[in-house]
């Protein structure tokens, strides 16, 4: 393993796999720290590519995104340290590729339960190719001020309690990252603090032991003592005894290996990592301490008594005059996310968006303040579907009914019509679904199918008014207006619309009252007298009935009838059925393989 340093204050790393959170907690550390570039250069999220946004400090940054390690390396060729939060099953391969990057010195892996055999391989192609590999496994590591790797040493709290934005003088390693939070709080409470610190992983074959990185430290001018957190299970700790009784350590090393009470158990214990079990007596935590000690290091009674043997340790270098005091810094507070001050009632915020129809925040979503199941368990059709999310409220089941039976009358009137004539041209011409669906929508209009609510607007306004049919009629003669829901291009008065007598005769059954409808009758009546074609179509019987439907449910104020018909609600019933027949038209011209539509010149005058 290299000696040394392994980071820096400007140290950057690829990130492999989009996490964002452990992203952004190595960017808070840096801002903490008072960097002035980002740790993260680049993300590696296999297959896809672009800029993620993150915040450092309270700027957003775009940081790159790479669709693989290669590109991600070529692209940052400063970047040396590689965090892997791949999954167990591809961390191996991906940290491999990583490692065979001329620019990667140094990979995390972060996964637990990478096949040991792989791990093995990439052991063996780091040493020999002089790179440092940390886990797997692992939280990771950090150098106090300088660099932080991913989750390491937990909440921004407790970087600052622990001083972890500025270096202190104490190296420490440690298989568990879980403990290593522990361990950082109590150096920094009988220390000046650490100057950088590993958790090198739970597992059987961790990439770099304790031993190496003990090594590494006492290469490091600032760091002054080690403190060592072995654990049970495994022989790494003899490699450091080994190296402090043959002289390597000239540094006070302060260790512990923790699994002490395995003993109090009567057959072997797996503890929580892979590699803490109590195997044999050389792999107790008893002996292994016992030997750390007889090499010289410094060994607590107990865990408890740890803290104070760091402690007289570091006091000991301070009276010899071996530690010069911390310059102590006052970190910048991190601005807090929005939505964590918003959940901690710190602040409020206006939103952008005012909904009342349906949300689904809940377990389950729910229209007008319905749950979905009880939608399905009342048996609600797609009448009543449309009265919860267009008029907010359950409609007497006629209403409903009515509504789903214009719904099932409009839904198509053939291929001649504008709405699907469009449709078919643009299926035709190779268009999607949507596409071809929405070219024959943008028909719908005051000719055609969306005459409903002028309908309505204009018969409420003249029966309200107490117009007579003629009044009415040549009124908007006069105006140069044509009477919406009046006229049809093949109906005629001796070939009715038949869609337009099946809805009269549903409401006249159903509905308590039909004034609107049979006022429009009335006005029909009067347009038959001028012309055949002016009959009463399917926009004026839905237009009237629904003034029917609104005035005589009970279930609408004045006023809300008023803003219905203002707003222009009924439109919606056409749009909504002719959807139906559009999406028939594109499926059957595809099905069809129909091919590119062009009109015959024959059927066009040319003419100056
Ligand atoms: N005249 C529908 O016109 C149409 C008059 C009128 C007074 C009128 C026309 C109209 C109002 C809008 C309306 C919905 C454009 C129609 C639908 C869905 C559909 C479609 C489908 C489906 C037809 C001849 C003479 C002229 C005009 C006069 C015409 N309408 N006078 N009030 N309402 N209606 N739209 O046949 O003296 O000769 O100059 O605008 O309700 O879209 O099946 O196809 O389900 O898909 O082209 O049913 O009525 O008649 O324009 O040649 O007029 O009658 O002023 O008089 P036409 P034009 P003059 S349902």
């Amino acid at each position: 393993m290299a000696t040394g340093q392994l980071f820096s204050r400007t140290t950057q790393a690829l990130f492999y796999n989009y996490k964002q959170l452990p992203i952004q907690r190595m960017l808070d550390f840096d801002f903490l720290c008072g960097r002035e570039t980002p740790s993260v250069a680049g993300i590696i999220n296999p297959g896809s590519e672009g800029f993620q946004k993150l915040f450092f400090g309270q700027e957003e940054i775009a940081i790159p995104v790479h669709g693989s390690i290669e590109a991600a390396c070529a692209a940052h060729p400063m970047a040396d340290v590689f965090i892997n939060f791949a999954s167990f099953r591809s961390a191996a391969a991906s940290s491999m590729s990583a490692l065979k990057q001329p620019t990667i010195r140094v990979v995390a892996i972060i996964a637990e339960g990478v096949p040991e055999s792989d791990t093995k391989h990439l052991i063996a192609y780091a040493r020999s190719n002089n790179k440092v590999v940390i886990g797997p496994a692992t939280v990771g590591g950090i150098q106090a001020g300088a660099f932080r790797i991913g989750d390491t040493a937990g909440t921004i709290d407790n970087i600052i309690a622990c001083k972890l934005y500025r270096p202190g003088s104490v190296g420490f390693v440690s298989k568990s990252g879980g403990m290593s939070n522990e361990l950082y709080n109590t150096i920094a409470r009988v220390t000046d603090g650490i100057y950088e610190g590993i958790a090198i992983g739970g597992d059987v074959f961790p990439g770099s032991t304790l031993s190496d990185h003990v090594l590494r430290f006492n290469n490091i001018p600032q760091v002054k003592m080690i403190v060592v957190l072995g654990e049970l299970g495994g022989r790494d700790e003899y490699s450091l005894v080994e190296a402090i009784k043959q002289g390597k350590v000239n540094k006070p090393v302060v260790a512990w290996v923790s699994g002490t009470c395995a003993r109090l158990f009567k057959s072997e214990v797996q503890f929580g990592h892979a590699g803490a079990k109590s195997g044999g007596e050389l792999e107790s935590a008893q002996a292994k301490n016992q030997a750390l000690k007889d090499a010289g290091a410094v060994v607590p009674t107990s865990f408890e008594a740890f803290e104070a043997s760091i402690k007289e340790a570091f006091d000991k270098l301070v009276e010899e005059g071996k530690i010069e005091s911390v310059k102590e810094v006052t970190p910048p507070p991190i601005p807090e996310d929005l939505n964590t001050a918003i959940k901690s009632g710190k602040v409020r915020a206006p939103t952008h968006i005012i909904s009342t129809i349906s949300d689904d925040r809940g377990e389950e979503p729910c229209y007008a303040g319905v749950p979905m199941s009880s939608i399905l368990e009342q048996g609600f059709g797609v009448g009543d579907i449309i009265s919860l999310l267009w008029f907010k409220r359950s409609l007497p089941r006629y209403c409903t009914k009515f509504i789903e039976i214009c719904i099932m009358l409009c839904a198509d009137h053939g291929p001649c019509v504008s709405g699907a004539h469009n449709t078919i041209v643009t299926a035709r011409a190779g268009k999607d679904l949507v596409s071809s669906l929405v070219s024959g929508l943008l028909t719908i209009g005051p000719r055609f199918g969306g005459a409903i609510d002028d309908a309505a607007r204009y018969f409420k306004d003249a029966y309200d008014r107490g117009l007579t049919p003629y009044e009415f009629v040549e009124s908007m003669k006069k105006k140069g207006i044509r009477v919406p829901g009046i006229g049809h291009r093949i109906k005629r008065g001796d070939n009715r619309d038949k869609r337009v007598e099946l809805l009269q005769e549903f409401a006249r059954t159903n509905f308590p009252s039909v004034k609107y409808m049979e006022y429009a009758v009335q006005v029909e009546t009067y347009t038959l007298t001028k012309a055949n074609n002016l009959v009463m179509n399917v926009d004026g019987a839905i237009g009237s009935l629904f003034l029917d439907l609104l005035a005589g449910s009970g279930m609408f104020t004045k006023p809300e009838i008023d803003e219905i018909v203002e707003i222009g609600y009924l439109n919606g019933l056409f749009v909504l059925a002719r959807s139906i027949g559009l999406i028939g038209h594109t499926f059957d011209q595809k099905r069809l393989k129909q091919p590119l539509y062009r009109h015959p010149w024959e059927d066009v005058l040319y003419t100056k």
